[in-house]
């Protein structure tokens, strides 16, 4: 049987661990071969909406775009990954029904343990005044009312995270 395509988007704040998952399932996903293609919001500002900065508009303008490539793979029959905060509801609600099959991960881990984690520095960046509009800090972020998936990254490990997903995408006949 033809693959279904499904679009399995990550939202939550930076450090929250959205990376790290999409990039589990991606090998775990390739390892039994199917289409799979990840779309992170940190790479696609590079390329396809680079320009974009970290207004409202903009990062719905972000949203969009990634959404329109996420629905074109997804109409192929790939597994595509999206990691992006994606901060605001309202932008992932109009994706999520354009694409349909769509299943939304929400990477949820407090505040105060993404700042503690500061990966990047940029948390301490943006305490310093040094980056404004940062999520989290002086900028919102809309936490999904009703996410297929939420993964609790402060209190679960990837394998959990991990095994949550896939057994949300088994059960909704995607894999
Ligand atoms: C949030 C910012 C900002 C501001 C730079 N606010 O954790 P990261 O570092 O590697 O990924 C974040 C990325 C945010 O891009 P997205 O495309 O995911 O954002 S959105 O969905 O809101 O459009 C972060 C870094 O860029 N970064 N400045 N002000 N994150």
């Amino acid at each position: 049987m033809k693959q279904r395509g499904v679009t399995i988007w990550f939202t939550g704040l930076s450090g929250a661990g959205k990376t790290t998952i999409t990039r589990a399932l991606e090998q775990k996903l390739r390892e039994q071969d199917y289409p799979v293609e990840i779309l992170d919001g940190d790479v696609v500002r590079e390329n396809l909406t680079k320009g974009l900065g970290f207004s409202k508009e903009d990062r719905d303008e972000n949203i969009r775009r990634i959404g329109f490539v996420a629905n074109l793979l997804t109409r192929h029959g790939v597994i595509v990954l999206v990691s992006a905060i994606s901060p605001y509801r309202e932008i992932r609600e109009e994706v999520k029904q354009r694409i349909g099959d769509f299943v939304e991960v929400f990477v949820n881990a407090p505040l105060a343990v993404c700042e503690d984690r500061d990966v990047k520095g940029l948390y301490k960046r943006a305490r310093n005044g040094e980056i404004k509009s940062f999520t989290g800090i002086d900028d919102p972020y809309e936490p999904p009312l009703n996410p297929e998936v939420e993964c609790r990254t402060d209190q679960e490990t990837i394998e959990e995270s991990l095994a949550k997903v896939w057994q949300k995408l088994e059960e909704m006949g995607y894999l």
